[in-house]
């Protein structure tokens, strides 16, 4: 460990369907500032609680099918390949010994890393496969021992990590092993047809090499558990203190099983519609699946990745962004490129990342989100207006100053429980311009949802609805083998059901409703405001969830308004609701 940049200087699934009745987030009516940190931080917890963007990588021996085998596409994770195509251990072993990717270069990593705005790097040293991306003793099939590289890129990346201020960690599937007997997933047997029991495997490979992992590659970030199945508490445990001893500054992720990690990894591609609490990270990926495919076109853009980014960010997370280097090592030339488009935006506004607190709205707003960075909010504008207002809802104190971050400075107005911000007709900048708000006082925000009053519509989520008579439930499915999508919708609707949500309306008049909904046969919609007023409406239910307009209904006075959806008669069997979404007409109303 050495160096001025050295990032710690002072050391040495399947559908889930669970139900949750009534309120699933409670909107304050008043939130005053937001998270901070203790003191006492180690160098590794500062890096992610401040640094809150890192690049995570999917190499291995699946790096070399690049999706195919044997002439067969396959599509979606391509890490999963060996399962995928059903390919048998021992024939998957052998792939190793043409597997040369010597175009590995550590720099060029590191160097991308840090062009993106990235500050550490986690990468796969064993995944399900089985098969160790270092130099270890304790099991064979490893780059050094069965490939004709010999090259421990583990040390390589580390080393270069550590030669330029960045942090480094390692992935380590602790629970599966596709290769290893005895391994979740692995043969049953080994060689000489000899049972091997998952208790073995663990102790002959797993903790072996965690401890080589921990041991000798320098000072860590943190490992990076991966999908601990049936793994016990003790065994979750074992691998916790193993880290600790050996590091004891490294984070252990939450995937280690069982609760015992150091903080909250949410599932695959979540970004959470609320502020989540404590130390968390959300993960995305470049393409589809984690390891490359030289099939998967579904390159994420930097537009995707900037406001991905930018949300994890507003609900209190940290980024961990994936790309897949190819067989030979290289990165592909479109997720560099995108990633460099994403840095030169990061570093246009280090203050929206680097030690940016979650948003006190506790959730994004209609034309973007906001973060906090020491006493200054910052508005990230993913939507610009088009009119040259930009209306930030429930913010209780005065705006001292306002400016386009690299830019002039603006002129704010108050309208009730409205700030307006007048903003120049063309957009500064493309990908997501940025709003910097000096403000008096402690940071105050009555954060009720609250419908944009210019632009598109906004869309109330059934996550900031309460619901009676009926039931909240959150699925997960996928769309291409392991490609993870979520939905919370609410069911078990009857003629007894509501739904409400509560949205305040910056002026009186008309607002369109839509809403999301799915089911079978047809359903006579109601929607009643606090105020009496009521409209119906009446649609055939679809198989898959769509838009389905209820049509004008009218606010008599600004302010927070509760509305209320309601299935009044209908012959169907199933609705199901999504969200609902609230746009102004924009029109004079006072003909009547
Ligand atoms: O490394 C990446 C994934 O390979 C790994 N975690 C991220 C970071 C991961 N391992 N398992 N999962 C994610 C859950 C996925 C389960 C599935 Fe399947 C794999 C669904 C389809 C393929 C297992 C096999 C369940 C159904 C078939």
């Amino acid at each position: 460990m050495k160096g001025k940049t050295n990032p710690y200087p002072n050391t040495s699934v399947i559908a889930i369907v669970f139900i949750a009745v009534a309120m699933l987030c409670s909107c304050k009516q008043t939130t005053t500032s937001t998270t901070t940190f203790p003191d006492n931080r180690t160098n590794q917890e500062i890096l992610f609680d401040d640094g809150n963007f890192a690049m995570f990588i999917h190499f291995g021996l699946y790096s070399k099918m690049e999706g195919e085998w044997q002439g067969k596409r396959y599509y979606g994770n391509a890490e999963w390949i060996k399962h995928q195509a059903g390919i048998p251990a021992d024939e998957y072993m052998k792939e190793a010994a043409t597997f040369n990717p010597d175009e590995f270069d550590a720099e060029a990593i590191v160097k991308l890393a840090k062009d993106a705005g990235m500050r550490y790097i986690v990468i796969t040293s064993k995944h399900h496969e089985g098969f160790a991306m270092f130099d270890s003793d304790y099991c064979d099939f490893n780059i050094c021992d069965a490939t004709p590289l010999k090259r421990d890129l583990m040390k390589e990346l580390a080393d270069a990590c550590h030669r330029n201020g960045l942090g480094i960690g390692f992935y380590y599937s602790q629970w599966q092993d596709w290769t290893a007997p005895g391994g979740a997933g692995g043969p049953s047997t080994d060689a000489e047809g000899r049972t091997v029991t998952f208790e073995e495997y663990f102790r002959n490979k797993c903790i072996p090499q965690v401890n080589e992992l921990t041991t000798k590659y320098g000072e860590i970030q943190l490992i990076w558990f991966d999908t601990p199945g049936e793994l016990s508490k003790a065994a979750s445990e074992e691998l916790v203190a193993l880290v600790r001893k050996n590091q004891p500054n490294a984070l252990v992720s939450s995937r280690v099983g069982n609760g015992v990690g150091d903080y909250d990894t949410l599932n695959d591609m979540q970004v959470p519609l609320t502020n989540h609490k404590g130390r968390w990270e959300g993960i995305d990926v470049m393409q589809v699946g984690w390891g490359f495919s030289k099939f998967d076109n579904e390159w994420k853009s930097p537009d995707y990745i900037v406001r991905t980014l930018v949300s994890v960010v507003a609900r209190g997370g940290n980024f961990l962004f994936n790309i897949g280097p190819d067989s030979k090592g290289r990165i592909p030339g479109q997720a560099a490129a995108s990633l460099r488009t994403v840095g030169k935006w990061v570093k246009k506004y280090p203050q929206v990342v680097y030690g940016a607190e979650a948003s006190p709205w506790e959730h994004a707003l209609p034309w973007g989100d906001v973060v906090v960075n020491h006493d200054k909010l910052y508005l990230v504008v993913f939507s610009w207006p088009q009119d040259g207002e930009l209306w930030l809802p429930g913010l209780q104190n005065n705006v001292k100053k306002a400016r386009i971050v690299g830019g002039a400075t603006l002129t704010t107005r108050k309208e009730g429980t409205w700030t307006c911000i007048e903003t120049p007709y063309e957009c500064p900048d493309r990908l997501a311009s940025v709003i910097e708000l000096s403000i008096d006082d402690e940071i105050s925000v009555d954060n009720t949802p609250a419908v944009n009053p210019n632009g598109s519509s906004t869309l109330l989520p059934i996550e900031f609805a309460t619901v009676e008579k009926c039931e909240v439930s959150h699925s997960q499915w996928m769309e291409k083998f392991g490609e993870w999508k979520f939905k919370v919708n609410v069911g078990g609707i009857t003629a007894e059901s509501k739904i409400h949500w509560t949205a305040d309306f910056k002026e009186p008049g008309y607002y369109d409703i839509e809403v999301e909904c799915k089911g079978d046969g047809s359903a006579d919609w109601m929607m009643t405001t606090d105020e009496g007023n009521t409209i119906v409406d009446r649609h055939n239910l679809h198989e898959r969830y769509e838009w389905q307009r209820l049509g004008w209904l009218k606010i008599d006075k600004a302010g927070q308004h509760k509305l209320s959806l309601s299935v009044t008669d209908a012959d169907w069997q199933q609705v199901n609701v999504g969200s609902i979404r609230v746009e102004p007409v924009g029109i004079q109303t006072d003909w009547n």
